[in-house]
């Protein structure tokens, strides 16, 4: 039996990375991601797969607009149409901030649309495909409110909090797998962040909201396959049995730019399971990092540094440092002329002066530094952070001391005044 299992769509998100094309009217990012989409699609049509598992984010947020709800529909309506059963995970970015259910996909649920089954709540699904039944665990973005209630939680601390919700996790999942057809091949689809995992962005974008499980929890022998979602960077975490994040299927931001992009072709076979990451060809992010300061020609310096192999069709952003005394020697139009090449730019320069540039001598390139060093020397070198200083060492003592760190920095309403002010940084 064959399987493809994506994630982390996020239709709709990194608009400001694009333009607007004057033959569609629609932002190019959302062109570009629309085209990886339908590349995934294409391939679960032509092998053609048994089953594909979405393991959530759809959608930047819980209420996308009508033509974007419409670009993401109209692929997986291909699914549709070739009777290729389809499980749509509801992820964190799906779901409404407050209340339960993942609204921008219960759409479908409520159309009951056929071989579509949305994932919002944990529960077991056996599905027949055309080579024979599979059984699919699904487990939605779990959120504190979802298995426990504001009197139970009252007066623990955060890692109790963590505790209470890892118990509860532990016995409704033990209670769908009793249930579970030992005969069937079984698929754990679920959107969350486990412990062994490398984090970008989506650690951050998830704030307040989530827990962190121990990947013991999910390499159960009952599945054949664990299938992830929510953290972007493609990973194997496990192989027996295979624990997959396939990651998203575009870069999001600039924290995706050295990441391969893909889905994942999972060959379920008796007992044996095989995994095969497909590489999509997504746009490149390029950050082209230059310090002018010390160059005699400035301008013929940031000249070379934009490689026109590197920045063709790629997503820039230039990042100078200068002394003001340079600037005069900078032509911004050709610069700009130079960066047409790409798809989209920003440009950010930083005017440095000798004073600044001698008292950071323990960041340059090359030199390894402690982290708590490495920010202690930014910092002392940031006036107006002048006054956070404290409280973000203090921050960065805790999370470098903490043994088990996401319970403690998740819960955003938790968080003292100071570093609810670090977090808005
Ligand atoms: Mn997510």
């Amino acid at each position: 039996m064959k399987v493809l299992h994506l994630s982390d769509i996020h239709l709709g998100s990194g608009f400001s990375h694009g333009r607007i094309n004057p033959e569609t009217g629609l932002n190019t990012r959302l062109e570009d991601f629309v085209a990886t989409l339908g590349r995934c699609i294409d391939r679960a049509l032509s092998e053609p797969v048994d089953l594909v598992l979405f393991g959530g984010d759809a959608f930047p947020d819980a209420t996308p607009p009508p033509y974007i709800q419409q670009a993401f529909a109209r692929q997986f309506h291909r699914l549709v149409e070739a009777q290729i059963p389809t499980v749509l995970l509801v992820g964190n970015h799906d779901q409404h901030s407050q209340g339960a259910g993942g609204a921008s996909l219960c759409i479908y649920r409520t159309l009951g649309v056929p071989n579509v089954i949305v994932g919002d709540r944990l529960d077991t699904y056996t599905i027949n495909t055309k080579n024979g039944a599979v059984q699919v665990i699904t487990l939605p973005w779990l959120t504190r409110s979802t298995l426990l209630t504001r009197p139970e939680t009252e007066g623990l601390s955060m890692t109790e909090v963590g505790q209470l919700l890892l118990d509860r996790l532990r016995v409704a999942l033990e209670g769908e797998i009793r249930k579970l057809n030992p005969d069937l091949p079984t698929v754990l689809l679920a959107h969350l962040m486990t412990d062994t995992a490398n984090y970008g962005a989506e650690k951050f974008l998830a704030v307040g909201k989530g827990f962190t499980i121990p990947l013991s929890f999910l390499t159960r022998e009952c599945f054949n396959y664990v299938a992830l979602g929510h953290v972007h960077k493609h990973q194997v975490l496990c192989e027996n049995p295979f624990v997959v994040y396939p990651g998203s299927i575009e870069r999001v931001d600039f924290s995706e730019e050295k990441e391969d992009k893909g889905f994942v072709l999972v060959e379920l076979d008796g007992h044996s399971t095989t995994v095969e990451f497909c590489p999509l060809p997504v746009r490149s992010f390029r950050t082209i990092e230059i310090d002018l300061s010390e160059k005699k020609d400035p301008q013929a310096a940031l000249i070379r540094a934009l490689k026109p192999e590197l920045i063709e069709n790629a997503v820039v952003r230039l990042n100078y440092q200068i002394r003001p005394e340079q600037l005069d020697h900078l032509d911004d139009a050709r610069i700009h002329k130079a960066l047409e090449l790409a798809h989209s730019y920003t440009i950010q320069s930083e005017l440095t002066n000798n004073l600044s540039r001698s008292r950071l001598p323990e960041l340059g390139v090359g030199s390894t530094i402690a982290p708590f060093d490495a920010l202690k020397a930014y910092l002392s070198n940031r006036e107006d952070l002048r006054e956070l200083e404290e409280p973000i060492l203090e921050a960065a003592r805790r999370l470098l001391a903490q043994q088990e760190p996401l319970v403690e920095v998740v819960l955003a309403e938790e968080l003292e005044p100071a570093q609810t002010q670090l977090r808005l940084l």
